[in-house]
């Protein structure tokens, strides 16, 4: 099989209280391993499959007939880069180059969490919260499903999962607690700062 689901970064408990063992543990386990799994199945036997995760998201971001590969392609990705945008003991305030950049594009990190809070919070349905590199600036946007700022030529910084199977069960209904927690306990800045400097 050409793709496989990647450990977690950390321990399945790691994220505690903020994200259970249990939700960790569905969401890696369950969601993100059938991603892999019907990725791979929709591109066996295709000129896709000697292709890297990267290329096969562009190659089929543009093309209707192929959307089922892209949404699930694009969800081994996010997902991925998600579980490596959280680590225990993380979130608050970025420092150094990072935060003055928050600074300089946001005004203050607090109106940068504001933002990130609403864009969060206004992704109508499933999708994600993202801080993007865009021709330079960083920007704060969200997309729906699986879409995912690649697809858009900008660069992925900092993401949250907003889709329910991300906080529902730690949570039920309240998003905002989840991205809360998200940004005040859970961001690795580090990860961040290596995908600004990629
Ligand atoms: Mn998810």
């Amino acid at each position: 099989m050409p793709h496989v689901l990647p450990p977690l970064p950390y321990p399945m408990d790691a994220l505690e209280p903020s994200i259970s063992a249990s939700t960790l543990s569905f969401h890696h386990g369950k969601h993100h391993q059938t991603y892999v799994t019907n990725l791979n199945n929709l591109i066996k036997d295709t000129d896709l499959e000697s292709l890297s995760l990267e290329e096969i998201i562009k190659k089929t971001a543009k093309n209707p007939d192929q959307v089922g590969i892209f949404n699930n392609a694009a969800q081994v990705w996010n997902h991925t880069f998600f579980w490596n945008c959280m680590q225990a003991e993380g979130g608050g305030k970025p420092t150094g180059r990072l935060l003055d950049m928050i600074t300089e594009s946001f005004n203050s990190y607090e109106e940068f969490y504001n933002a990130f809070k609403q864009a969060a919070l206004t992704q109508f349905g499933s999708g994600w919260a993202w801080l993007v590199l865009d021709q330079g600036k960083l920007k704060i946007t969200k997309t729906g499903n699986a879409d995912l700022p690649m697809a858009h030529g900008m660069t992925a910084l900092l993401t949250c999962d907003v889709w329910e199977h991300a906080y529902y069960l730690d949570y039920q209904n309240r998003r905002a607690d989840f991205v809360d927690a998200f940004l005040t306990k859970l961001v690795n800045w580090s990860f961040v700062e290596k995908n600004l400097s990629a």
